[in-house]
């Protein structure tokens, strides 16, 4: 099959949802046009980033989130997939009915939603730090996911989902790995700059792709990362979109940092390529010395 990850550019503070959609569904056009079965977009892809900025105040926060998916302006996204017969993966802030804040991606096949992601692994911190250039509030404005790691059959294969700071961690791609993911989608929001470890910036391509190989081929599956990228609102955000092969090879890398297709033809078959060598977890997986990974925190 051929898949497409369309990476965006920057989204405005006072960009629209509607404006959001229609670059995307102009995305869509365009791997639908050059044969994708599925188009990828990134974490949070309605609006802009807006964990890096604090305020007290719900109201103003909850209008960042969706209380319905899909709703108004979101539909045209949803009909023109059921129009192509396409699949396509979105990352949105979800507010539940019953007041739940999650950051979470959907894949959505032919009009239909299949399967959802509450994102598990959320970076940052919870109060206001002056010192910071920009604030990276995810763990005060969303929970952490409460649905695992689900892996969906759809599309002729096994579907999975992961968001952003997900992908840095080995626990999120073995545990997509044990549940048979042939195909991970994940989107990210990566800030060039981080506080914490300025160090690390001249680093942030090199640990996007290290992240996104190593999980490929550690657990013999494939990949589209897509970025928001640009920069927003005076944050600098890497590009660096990436399709990887279970070999961990990169088969395909956005150029820019702007609105950007990339494509690949992948078989899925090929993770047998990994699975039933290297990586056979049954013959040499060994459970019984892995404890400390769910017994520890740190
Ligand atoms: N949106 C993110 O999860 N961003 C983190 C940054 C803050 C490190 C990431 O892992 O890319």
């Amino acid at each position: 099959m051929i898949v497409a990850g369309a990476q965006l550019g920057p989204i405005a503070r006072d960009e629209t949802r509607g404006s959001a959609v229609a670059r995307m569904c102009a995305l869509m056009r365009q791997a639908h046009a050059q044969g994708a079965k599925v188009v990828v977009f990134p974490e949070l892809a309605l609006t802009t980033f807006f964990p890096r900025w604090y305020t007290e105040d719900q109201a103003e926060i909850d209008a960042w989130f969706e209380t319905a998916m899909p709703n108004d302006a979101v539909r045209p996204l949803f009909d023109l997939s059921a129009d192509l017969g396409m699949g396509f993966h979105l990352g949105y802030a979800e507010l539940t009915p019953e007041g739940r804040h999650f950051n979470t991606a959907i894949l959505v096949v032919a009009g239909e939603i299949v399967g959802k992601y509450r994102k598990i692994h959320l970076p940052g911190h919870r109060e206001n730090e002056d010192w910071r250039p920009f604030q990276h509030l995810e763990k005060r404005y969303f929970e952490t996911g409460d649905l695992g790691f689900p892996v969906f059959d759809a599309m002729g294969g096994q579907m999975a989902m992961c968001i952003c700071n997900d992908r840095r961690w080995p626990e999120t791609w073995r545990m997509l790995g044990l549940g048979g993911a042939e195909l991970v989608m994940l989107g990210y929001n990566t800030p060039l700059h981080y506080p914490p470890a300025p160090e690390h910036d001249r680093l942030q391509y090199f640990h996007n792709e290290l992240s996104v190989q190593a999980g490929c081929y550690q657990n013999g599956l494939w990949a589209v990362a897509v970025a928001k990228a640009g920069l927003e609102e005076g944050c600098e955000l890497i590009g660096g979109s990436v399709i990887v092969a279970p070999t961990g090879e990169i088969v395909a890398r956005a150029q820019g940092v702007g609105d950007e297709l990339i494509t690949a033809e992948i078989d899925l078959d090929r993770c047998g390529e990994i699975r039933r060598n290297i990586f056979d977890f049954r013959a040499h997986r060994e459970p019984q010395c892995y404890g400390a990974i769910t017994a520890m925190d740190g």
